[in-house]
């Protein structure tokens, strides 16, 4: 027999699995063919992503897997893997002209972008190279599960030279993952050669540092390579000993997409070249010499997948459009548990002998939520052994739950959320992570904004991302412009964020035990100048068994003559302003939003009807802060209950800087806000 073999997992012989092979490979380049004709016939979707060149690498792939156990994340030139791995070819013409499927994002993703939860597909976005570390968040996540499933990802050699990529190399080393990580390099990254993309022009020698790591140096149109280095990183995988990277050489036969143009950038020998390369007749010739299939069965093959592609295409045809009422749901998966949080709030002194402070209420909520769900686990930078965190919130979780549970990060923002991201589709796993300092989570923003907030309405509602997210954030500690940052705003114009600001301890403990049981991407900003914080923060500690739920705004003080809406630090300076104010016969109400998504708006307009008078107070700068969107809501539905405009008491539109007189000027004082209340009153 020739020189093929199969992982034992595989449960097909050889000859079996190189028949399976070419069907995928048939399947994808006719769905190539027609999804081609549709766009120039203009009878089907406006965009086209050609896989032409990469089938055999993709159809290998999947097949090396077990469907529905292991784990693929292909990317959007790998429709031979979805087609392998058992993607309905109806499904994926439907996803092409954007129709209602369950599957692949039902139209709201563009063609290509694969998603199927049975077949442990995470869903893809558009992002190049955001994969390899949700990839690897997966595998980690098997890992902690203790079970021997492997993960494939895919991408192009221009994916390579994102940070993503290496971060994940690291990361999947470091924990010697169960990873694929197969590069289907034809070349070009749209119309960039190698030769301006990768130092040296080699992906090889580039990852050949990386410690663990197998790597694979294969022409990816020849099915003996493809097939033994698919085997021996299956087979490494399966028997937990980390990873292995796949550089396959491919052709890149079609344009980039239907909307690029080749010819203004390839000279014709190139394209000549790289027809010649073509898998498809190289692997039936291969296939004929190897006497496993003959020309009638090529051609009854041929003709049976063809007619397939065309029955597909018109059984898609056939699904209608998603209904315009669904646009603007499934942004958020809805837990109808979470709204039972409720409780009896006791109000509590901060003098009570059993008060805690906001630093060890957290400490607590992550303690007795690791102690009752084994599915919670929490990683970060130095959040791991002795020193828990720079703040130390994290404290005695190593010790406790131990390596597994409570571990560091690399020093990388975007592993830190990426694996998260992936953890988190594995089982039930809640992955509650730290980024060290606000100010640092910029470095992380794609695998944040583009990949997690998005997730659950990407996929269709396949997929949901229940990460916590916890940031110490704020100014008043002299921490300078990069440890000084309160970063709301922007996190609250991101669709898909829950975000949640405590500005006492019991809060604290009870919004962080609801933010762990949601089953959303949940951010939970600390105030650091708030963790020790004893006049105003301190609390009673909440039992094990309370949670708060999220938008409920809480009426720190009730009062009559103007309503300051805040959060955070606002709030304890706002009650010491409210509390002298009292004392000159003012009456201040005052709000603590607790959560700014969602947002309690309906507390905000009832104290305004009371009121007449709404100040709004933040310390992040006023342009396009948080302040302006509560402004502009009050404008919309309370506007008749004011007797004057709505005020800010915000930062000034600068960065925080390290000096206490120059950070003073720049961030709102009990001054400004004694200064803006009395301004509002006698308006
Ligand atoms: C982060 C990011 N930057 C830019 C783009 C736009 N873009 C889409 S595909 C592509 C080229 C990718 O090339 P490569 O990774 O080699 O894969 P190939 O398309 O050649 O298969 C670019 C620049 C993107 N999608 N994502």
């Amino acid at each position: 027999m020739m020189n093929v073999e199969l992982s034992p997992d595989v449960k097909l012989d050889a000859k079996e699995m190189c028949l399976k092979v070419l069907e995928a490979m048939y399947a994808t380049r006719f769905a190539d063919d027609k999804m081609s004709k549709l766009v120039r016939q203009n009878k089907g979707g406006t965009f086209h992503l050609s896989v032409l060149g990469h089938e055999m690498i993709g159809a290998v792939s999947a097949l090396s897997l077990i469907p529905g156990k292991d784990w693929g994340l292909p990317y959007y030139r790998d429709r031979a893997f979805a087609i392998g791995i058992g993607c309905s070819l109806t499904d994926l013409f439907a996803t092409f002209l954007a129709r209602d499927v369950p599957h692949h994002s039902g139209g709201r993703m563009m063609p290509e972008h694969f998603s199927h939860k049975e077949l442990h597909i995470p869903c893809q976005s558009s992002c190049v190279g955001s994969q390899f570390l949700q990839a690897v968040g997966v595998a980690k996540g098997v890992q902690l599960a203790g079970r021997d499933e492997v993960v494939y990802v895919s991408a192009g050699d221009g994916a390579t030279s994102q940070g993503d990529f290496h971060e994940a190399l690291n990361f999947a080393c470091l924990h010697k993952l169960a990873v694929i990580f197969v590069i289907q390099d034809n070349g070009w990254a749209i119309s960039v050669p190698v030769k301006d993309q990768t130092a040296g022009g080699s992906i090889v020698h580039m990852a050949r540092g990386y410690e663990g790591l197998t790597v694979h140096d294969i022409d990816g149109c020849d099915y003996e390579q493809v097939s033994k280095a698919l085997k021996a990183a299956v087979d490494k995988g399966r028997a937990k000993q980390g990873p292995s990277l796949v550089v396959a050489k491919v052709p890149r036969i079609g344009a980039h997409s239907s909307s690029d143009d080749p010819a203004k950038y390839k000279e014709t020998e190139i394209t000549l070249e790289e027809k010649e390369r073509d898998p498809i007749p190289r692997y039936e010739t291969w296939l004929l010499e190897m006497g496993l299939v003959t020309e009638e069965e090529l051609k009854e093959k041929r003709e049976k997948i063809f007619q397939d592609i065309e029955d597909a295409a018109v059984a898609a045809d056939l699904i209608p459009f998603p209904s315009i009422e669904s646009a603007a749901t499934k942004i958020f998966k809805e837990d109808k548990s979470l709204e039972l949080c409720l409780f009896e709030e006791e109000e509590s002194a901060s003098s009570s002998t059993d008060a805690v402070v906001m630093m060890d209420a957290i400490n607590h909520a992550l303690d007795e939520e690791m102690q009752k769900d084994p599915k919670v686990v929490v990683f970060g930078q130095d959040v791991a052994r002795g020193k828990g965190g720079v703040f130390g919130i994290t404290r005695g979780l190593t010790a406790k739950y131990g390596e597994e549970r409570c571990f560091n990060s690399p020093l990388a923002e975007s592993t830190i959320i990426g694996v998260a991201l992936g953890i988190s589709l594995v089982d039930d796993f809640k992955p509650v992570i730290e980024i060290q300092f606000a100010d640092y989570y910029w470095t992380g923003i794609n695998q944040l904004f583009n990949e997690l907030a998005s997730f659950h309405y990407r996929s269709n509602g396949e997929w949901n991302c229940p990460v916590v997210i916890r940031m110490p954030y704020g100014g008043y500690i002299q921490g300078g412009p990069y440890h000084s940052q309160s970063i709301e705003a922007y996190l609250c114009h991101c669709p898909g964020l829950k975000v949640v600001i405590p500005s006492n301890a019991a809060d604290a403990k009870r919004l962080l035990k609801t933010a762990i049981k949601d089953p959303n991407p949940v951010i939970f900003l600390e105030h650091k100048a708030l963790y020790r914080q004893r006049v105003f923060c301190a609390r009673k500690e909440p039992k094990e068994d309370e949670f708060l739920p999220f938008g409920k705004a809480k009426v720190v003080r009730q009062g009559d003559d103007i309503t300051v809406i805040a959060y955070g630090m606002m709030v304890v300076m706002a009650n010491e302003v409210a509390e002298k104010l009292s004392k000159e016969g003012y009456s201040v109400e005052l709000i603590d939003l607790r959560t700014l998504a969602p947002l309690d708006m309906d507390t905000v307009l009832t104290s305004i009807k009371k009121t007449g008078k709404a100040l709004v107070a933040h310390e992040a700068a006023g342009t396009c802060g948080f302040g302006a969107e509560i402004a502009a809501l009050i404008a919309e539905a309370g506007f008749t209950y004011l007797d004057a405009p709505v005020a800010r008491v915000t930062g000034k539109n600068a960065p925080v800087p390290y000096c206490k007189q120059l950070e003073d000027a720049i961030l709102p004082q009990t001054k400004d806000l004694e200064e803006g209340i009395l301004k509002l009153l006698k308006f």
